[in-house]
């Protein structure tokens, strides 16, 4: 298969997935609803991007020929936070608060990816190093946000969101490390691989990043919400609504279920 071919695959990977994603969702609370948008639209994202670069667009050729397929990292800057944010909404049990944490997890992802794509596009080799290097350095700082304080908020939680948390954030952990791997292998980088090569690399890592993934992370969130509904936290009106509460709870409060309950005042 030529470079093309592989677009082509994406392109047509990206749509059946979201399309899958779409009608395999839930939408019985907030949070299914949530996931369930968020994971379907993340390939539909993908979809336009690799579309552009299956039709020679989204791309240039740089001074000394290499062909740079930018449309990538479009793709990348909205869905990278798209997928984080729904990972942050399971750790968080999808109350809105740690907005500054959130907001810190999400800029580091952004600055991972716009100065990525400098490193891209870049020919001095000194240029491309410093970018590269940033790019890394942003991205440890993501890590950090997830195994550090994200990971002890779910921690917290009920043994659902607990155990999907720590399954999501092992999974994408070890997917979004091959990235920088393969691209500073591939044509951008040392020149090891061919761009075909890497173009079916990052395809089908995409598609495992995207699609794949989604499912698993909407598995976890329609088993969150089958055990809140059982236990009783959300009653059939809210469900028919999808009204679950999303105000802020109290500082330092738990949720119901948590694992963290408050302490008694006896
Ligand atoms: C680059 C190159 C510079 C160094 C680093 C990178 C990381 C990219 C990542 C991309 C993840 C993309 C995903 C898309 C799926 O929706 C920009 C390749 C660190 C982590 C997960």
């Amino acid at each position: 298969m030529d470079e093309t071919n592989w677009l082509w695959l994406g392109t047509l990977g990206m749509i059946g997935g979201s399309i899958l994603l779409f009608l395999a969702g839930g939408k019985r609370t907030q949070d299914e609803e949530g996931h369930t948008i968020a994971h379907g639209l993340v390939p539909l994202f993908a979809a336009i991007s690799y579309f552009a670069m299956a039709r020679h667009q989204g791309q240039v050729t740089l001074p000394s020929g290499r062909v740079f397929l930018y449309a990538r990292y479009l793709d990348w800057s909205i869905t990278t936070p798209v997928l984080l944010l729904g990972l942050s909404m399971t750790a968080l049990h999808g109350a809105h608060r740690r907005a500054g944490l959130i907001a810190g997890l999400l800029a580091s992802d952004v600055v991972m990816i716009v100065t990525g794509l400098f490193f891209g596009m870049s020919e001095d080799p000194f240029n491309k190093w410093v970018w590269y290097i940033t790019s890394c350095a942003a991205f440890l700082a993501v890590y950090y946000v997830l195994f550090g304080p994200l990971r002890e908020e779910a921690q917290a939680r009920d043994s659902e969101r607990r155990s999907a948390y720590n399954r999501n954030v092992g999974i994408l952990a070890v997917l979004w490390l091959l990235y920088p791997v393969i691209v500073i292998l591939g044509p951008d980088g040392l020149e090891f691989w061919s761009a075909t090569f890497a173009t079916a690399c990052i395809t089908l890592l995409d598609l495992t990043a995207k699609v794949i993934y989604g499912f698993i992370s909407m598995g976890g969130s329609k088993t969150i919400t089958s055990s809140d509904v059982s236990r009783g936290e959300v009653s059939a009106a809210e469900i028919s609504t999808h009204s679950v509460p999303s105000e802020a709870p109290v500082p330092g409060a738990a949720m119901p279920g948590d694992a963290r309950q408050p302490a008694r005042v006896v």
